[in-house]
């Protein structure tokens, strides 16, 4: 049975395995690598395991599931398996870092430490492998009038739903592109809340660029239950397709959706509550601030960790599995995260070179299986570039920094290489949420000005730790003499009465240099 922890002071000083993220892909690995007798700590910051598909899903009823529908209710065996595993797990854990060993730590005998934030307590954790299984965020959809009060992300409507089966009241419109945008649109229909419109922005030109993938996607898991999806959405609400542009307007909420469509025609649609949805990109604040090298995916248009054919990225023992090196879909971080536990205990000589390559070419051919149809859906839900880079000049790029897509464009001009210069003239992706809200925005914008791809461009270059964490926590950790030393120039040091050193009486200390 997998333990659980709560507190930091009960955690063990290291593992063989540490994985962030519990979602389908650090569930799946922590329980294949505990099966090979590895030590694993699984940690998460959410209060419960499963990941984005499965939110919710340990503490969900039946009537949640039959909701939320069949591909949820699947989590409810991935979580069984974790929780009859081996794999110790703490949730409510931030990991802010992952870097290599500090060269001051006395008697390390682990390459890796994962900085973790429990309880008000922040700790640093040995870890022979470190695997990142941080999932998916949503793109940034910076239209003008999104960060009035009333619009939100889907994702985050979906999130309400899950953990706290809370659905809108009043109007709701929802718009954008991808598939999750109309598993919404259903499970709002199910919940009883059924949006007043779905504007689909997906290119119209997508469909004709995706047809030579249409033979696969149609022999895929995916085809069967993904036309349903968009028949049925189609069939109870509204549609509207062919949009150029959006904006939301109001005056102190969201008020009204105006959408433009391709043929010049306007629409006002009156609604309280607006979702914006405009498809997936990998979570890559943790892979980048550990030092792993991005590259840019012009298929999906965004940026990835890069990894090998094992999921291994350029950083020594750090592994990427899941959505977040690469948006493949629940079922396929699965299979990532079986792959990446098999390559922690072949590494750490847990299995020998035969049985991890028979398991491993299993486990390929399942994933190539169910990969099958990705290209197409890739393709089709392909952002249009004029809802990736915002037209206007007044709508906000970074939500954070309040910087519009004027400043950056002008910005952009004044001759800018890159989005790491752009800091420090705008300071755009230095706030709390670190880039998640902006940065394909602002790489695609430079790039654009520049005439070159974002691969010429790259990504913010990012630091731990890499989501907020109080300052007490960080000053309350245990610090080696010489990193004291480093700072302060000397070490301070209370000492007992009646020793030695207490001769150094009256103020019983005694000074290191
Ligand atoms: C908002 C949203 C909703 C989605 N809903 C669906 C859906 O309903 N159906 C569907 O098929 N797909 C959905 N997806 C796609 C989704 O990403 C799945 O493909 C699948 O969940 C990916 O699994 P994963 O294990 O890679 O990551 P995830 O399931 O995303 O799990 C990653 C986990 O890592 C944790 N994490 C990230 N960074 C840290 C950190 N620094 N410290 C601690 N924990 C961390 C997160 O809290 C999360 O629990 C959704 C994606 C998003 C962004």
């Amino acid at each position: 049975m997998s333990e659980r922890f709560t507190s930091a002071s009960d955690l063990r000083r290291s593992y063989d395995l540490v994985i962030v993220g519990a979602g389908p892909a650090g569930l799946a690995a922590a329980a294949t690598a505990s099966g090979f007798g590895l030590s694993v700590l699984l940690a998460d910051e959410n209060g419960a395991p499963g990941g984005q598909i499965y939110r919710g899903i340990t503490r969900s009823s039946e009537a949640d599931r039959r909701r939320l529908g069949p591909d949820y209710a699947a989590g409810k065996k991935l979580s069984a398996a974790f929780a009859e595993s081996a794999a110790a797990y703490t949730l409510g854990a931030l990991v802010w870092s992952v870097a290599p060993t500090d060269e001051e730590t006395p008697d390390a005998d682990y390459p890796l430490e994962v900085g973790i934030s429990l309880g008000g307590v922040a700790r640093a954790i040995g870890a022979q492998r470190v695997l990142l299984a941080t999932g998916a965020i949503e793109r940034p959809f910076p239209i003008p009038g999104w960060t009035l009060p009333g619009v939100m992300s889907a994702g985050a409507a979906q999130i309400l739903l899950k953990t706290s089966a809370l659905a809108p009241s009043g109007r709701t419109v929802i718009a954008g592109s991808g598939p999750l945008l109309y598993l919404l649109a259903s499970q709002l229909i199910a919940a009883g809340a059924p949006p007043v419109a779905l504007v689909d922005t997906t290119p119209r030109k997508n469909w004709r660029v995706a047809l030579p993938d249409f033979p696969a996607f149609a022999m895929s898991s995916y085809a069967a239950k993904g036309l349903k999806l968009l028949f049925d959405v189609a069939k109870r609400i509204r549609v509207i397709r062919n949009v150029s542009a959006l904006e939301a307007v109001g005056g102190d909420k969201f008020e009204t959706l105006i959408v433009t469509r391709t043929n010049g025609t306007m629409e006002r649609i009156d609604a309280d509550l607006l979702l914006l949805h405009q498809g997936v990109a990998p979570n890559l604040n943790l892979s980048s601030a550990a030092g792993c090298a991005l590259e840019w995916d012009e298929k999906q248009a965004l940026f990835r960790p890069k990894r090998d054919e094992w999921l291994e990225s350029s950083e020594a023992g750090i592994s990427i599995a899941g959505d977040g090196g690469g948006i493949v879909g629940a079922q396929a971080s699965v299979i990532e995260g079986e792959i990446a536990g098999l390559v922690a205990a072949f590494r750490l000589s847990r299995i020998s070179k035969e049985m991890f390559a028979q398991r491993g070419a299993e486990l390929k051919k399942r994933l190539a299986s169910v990969l099958r149809g990705r290209a197409f859906l890739d393709r089709l839900f392909r952002p249009a570039d004029e809802f990736r880079v915002p037209q206007r000049d007044d709508a906000i790029v970074c939500r954070c920094e309040e910087v519009s897509a004027g400043r950056v464009r002008a910005t952009a001009a004044l001759g800018v290489q890159g989005p790491n210069q752009m800091k420090a003239f705008l300071r755009c992706g230095m706030g709390p949420c670190q880039g998640r809200l902006c940065g394909l925005t602002v790489s695609e914008m430079i790039a654009q000005a520049r005439g070159v791809s974002p691969a010429d461009v790259g990504y913010y270059r990012l630091r731990p730790p890499v989501k907020p964490v109080p300052l007490r926590e960080f000053a309350a950790m245990p610090q080696s003499d010489a990193a004291i030393t480093a700072v302060a120039g000397f070490v301070e040091r209370s000492v007992e009465k009646g020793s030695a050193a207490g001769s150094l009486e009256p103020d019983n200390r005694i000074v290191e240099r």
